[in-house]
């Protein structure tokens, strides 16, 4: 905001970086060189002034003594976490001579290179610009993204045509708010606050969740249904609308494709199907459609908030079409603040093409591999994975080792004595200890970034506001300099982090806007399908998708039972979802230490008819395990958890939780319907009270 002139107190205008939908405003004041508070922006209306407790204590984790500083090379054994200092020099010099090595080999070795990233910075720039730019010179094999959304995404693409819906602020003005799969309080804070203002405004809300979350607790009503039902009640819910006729037939007609084979479909749902799928009463389901058709009935806008919880499971993509097919049905489109939100980021015109620069791999087609399967993947031998095997693995913005699927494979993966690993990281995570060099990368406060936002529409910049730390560098300083060593001579690889920051958004936004006030409010319309307008194929809301029948997927939204359905196995009789901890974003934060302490320890939460049933006391520590593994864990008997579902909160770092362990060692590779993604939540348990004396296995 202002400039800093020496031994004095300024602020400066950023953005949060996390993966977390409300992408905050953020105001740093910064003494003497030193940031000493992160507050949140009160003139951004997302923000609010307001920041949730873990990024608060940004300047914390900033100044965190345990920060990466200096390169470092590794000492000991793999995942000893064992290291030495060296120089920029040593370790860039090394890493551009093994990856040299590599692509040398001749046409197409350069695949034995993939690069692994994901958001832990949600930068345009800090993420995939310079980086890219590097992987794709080089040829190396292509990173498909799934770990968190593409079910979900691909279901909103083939249903409303891409990431787009209702603008967040408009909830405010809703009367009836269903929370789909959705901890807002926890994850999604900012957008708490309209639901709660239009709570205030007499607002019914809804809470459709496994969990009792502490969202669940303030709505009206919840109903906490088996992990991977979503799909089934929401047909159900419209085989009611179809039978009382609350239907918007003139929107159905002129907006939307596929309503008769819709219609036929749902009308094959009455209530009690899907109360017996569910896990809910009939009575439950009736009540909601009353819910959804008394508002189209008022005349009164219905909005529903879904978030990617419901899509980690094998039918995510299904669910997440038939529930955002709902407002077609009533057309709750025609009114602001009705509709459906689950991803806003569709709407930012970002110019990918020139920050990545595809163009770089000058017509060849690296094969692509599905982060989702990194263990897997990594394990797998030469030429059974369309191309060789992966010999060095470049990790940036992300900790696998903790956050993927079936940990006992991760961990192999990263084990293995002939994989050449490259980390650029802030912290000595789960998957830094696993390197072969690690690079210190620069946090938020110190680097150039600009934003997109996937729970608003207001595009962000972030400027540095502190000096690099130690021997810090941007991720795409140290891909420049890479480039550099590696003779890539292309001016692309000289260009700055402000250019790029001035390139993500071309002319579509303002960046004098940006510069001045931290962000810019997209040019949107209030209620943008009120009259269609959908961005499918057909401009219309795709009931039945010719592109997924194209696919040899079913055309029309459709409950696709779980990988691993409640009730199908004997010996793993419970149901496990993982959902975030709210003081942790992820793996992120796990290791800071006022942030660890409110969370306490890992939790695994079970109703008291479940721990009863096992002999396990509230407070003991106990085993969670099926065929892939078994994690560590304090039971917490808690009305949280519905009969038959265990909640284990929270990605911990392995080293920080029990017996080194996490929730993903018992999480499965498994994929989505459609899109790619994992199925954390689709993941069948048993839990046994640890005994230290008795055999591990002596289930
Ligand atoms: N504090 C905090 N905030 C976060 C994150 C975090 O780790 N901590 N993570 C961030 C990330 S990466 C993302 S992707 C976003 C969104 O991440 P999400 O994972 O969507 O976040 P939540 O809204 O907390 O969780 C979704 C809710 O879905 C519920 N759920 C699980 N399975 C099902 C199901 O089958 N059906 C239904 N209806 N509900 C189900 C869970 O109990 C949980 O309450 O949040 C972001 N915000
Ligand atoms: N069981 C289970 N597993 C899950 C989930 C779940 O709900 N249950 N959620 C899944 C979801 S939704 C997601 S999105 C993934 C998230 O998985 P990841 O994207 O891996 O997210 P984080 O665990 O937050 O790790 C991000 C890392 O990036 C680092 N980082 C941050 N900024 C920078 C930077 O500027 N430069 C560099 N070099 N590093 C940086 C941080 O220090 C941190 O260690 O996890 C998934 N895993
Ligand atoms: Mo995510």
């Amino acid at each position: 905001m202002n400039s800093p002139t020496p031994d004095s107190t300024h602020t400066v205008l950023g953005a949060c970086p996390h993966d977390c939908p409300d992408t905050c405003s953020l105001v740093t004041t910064v003494r003497n060189g030193i940031a000493i508070k992160v507050q949140g922006n009160p003139a951004h209306a997302h923000t609010d002034g307001a920041l949730c407790t873990k990024v608060s204590r940004y300047t914390e984790r900033t100044y965190h003594a345990e920060r990466i500083l200096f390169p470092l090379k590794r000492t000991g054994p793999k995942g000893a976490g064992q290291f030495e200092r060296v120089s920029w020099d040593t370790a860039l010099a090394d890493i551009a001579a093994r990856l040299s090595s590599i692509v040398g080999r001749g046409k197409d070795a350069a695949q034995a290179i993939l690069p692994y990233s994901y958001a832990g910075t949600m930068g345009l720039v800090q993420g995939e610009s310079m980086a890219s730019r590097f992987f794709h010179r080089l040829g190396a094999s292509l990173l498909d993204r799934t770990i968190c959304a593409t079910a979900g995404g691909a279901g909103l693409k083939h249903t409303l045509g891409g990431k787009v819906g209702m603008r967040v602020e408009q909830f405010a003005h809703a009367k009836l708010i269903l929370i789909w799969g959705s901890n807002s309080i926890g994850s999604n804070l900012h957008f708490w606050r309209y639901a709660q203002l239009a709570k205030r405004n007499g607002a019914k809300l809804i809470c459709i969740d496994p969990r009792r979350t502490e969202t669940a607790d303030k709505c009206h009503e919840h109903i906490a249904l088996l992990p991977g039902t979503d799909a089934a009640l929401a047909l159900a819910l419209m085989h009611e609308l179809i039978r009382n006729d609350w239907l918007d037939h003139d929107y159905l007609e002129k907006y939307t494709l596929g309503w008769d084979a819709l219609r036929d479909h749902a009308l094959q749902w009455p209530p009690a199907r899907a109360a017996k799928i569910c896990g809910i009463t009939e009575d439950q389901i009736t009540a909601l459609a009353l819910d959804y058709g008394g508002a189209y009935l008022r005349g009164e806008p219905a909005a529903i908030r879904m978030n990617y919880g419901l899509q980690r499971v094998k039918g995510g993509g299904n669910a997440v079409r038939a529930i955002a097919s709902l407002p077609a049905l009533t057309g709750a489109w025609r009114h602001a603040a009705g509709g459906v939100l689950l991803s806003s980021s569709g709407a930012f015109a970002v110019d990918r093409g020139a920050l990545e620069r595809p163009d770089l791999l000058k017509g060849r087609t690296p094969r692509t591999i599905n982060m989702s399967t990194i263990g897997d993947d990594l394990l797998r031998p030469a030429s059974t994975n369309g191309g060789p095997a992966v010999e060095a693995l470049v990790v940036y913005n992300s900790n696998p080792v903790a956050v993927a699927p079936e940990s006992s494979k991760v961990v192999a993966g990263f084990a293995r004595e002939d994989l050449f690993t490259v980390v650029l990281e802030h912290f000595q995570t789960d998957t830094a200890d696993y390197a072969d060099y690690i690079l210190p990368a620069t946090t938020q406060l110190e680097h150039w970034d600009v934003h997109l936002s996937y729970g608003h529409t207001d595009a962000l910049l972030n400027q540095p506001a502190i000096a690099p730390l130690g021997e810090a560098k941007p991720n795409t300083q140290i891909f420049r300099e890479l480039a550099q060593r590696m003779g890539m001579t292309d001016p692309c690889f000289a260009e700055s982090d402000e250019s790029l920051c001035r390139l993500a958004y071309g002319d579509a936004v303002d960046f004098e806007v940006l510069q001045r006030q931290g962000y810019c409010t997209l040019p949107l319309p209030d209620a943008p399908f009120a009259t269609g307008g959908f961005p499918t194929p057909s401009g219309r809301c795709e009931f039945v998708s010719e592109r997924l029948a194209a696919m040899g997927l079913d055309a029309l939204p459709t409950y696709v039972p779980n990988h691993e359905p409640f009730g199908s196995s004997k010996e793993f009789p419970l149901a496990m979802i993982s959902p975030p901890a709210r003081n942790f974003l992820n793996s992120s934060f796990v290791n800071v230490k006022s942030l660890r302490d409110i969370e306490g320890e890992p939790l695994l939460e079970m109703h008291a008819s479940d721990a009863q049933a096992r002999g396990i006391a509230d407070g003991q520590t106990v085993r969670v395990f099926n065929q892939r593994g078994e994690y560590r864990v304090m039971a917490r008997i808690s009305a949280r958890a519905r009969p038959g579902v265990v909640n284990g909160l929270g990605v911990w770092w392995r080293k920080l939780g029990l017996a080194g362990t996490n929730v993903n060692e018992v999480t499965s590779q498994a994929l989505t319907d459609m899109g790619g993604g994992p199925t954390f939540y689709d993941c069948l348990v048993e839990v046994k009270p640890f005994w230290p004396a008795a055999p591990v296995n002596s289930a």
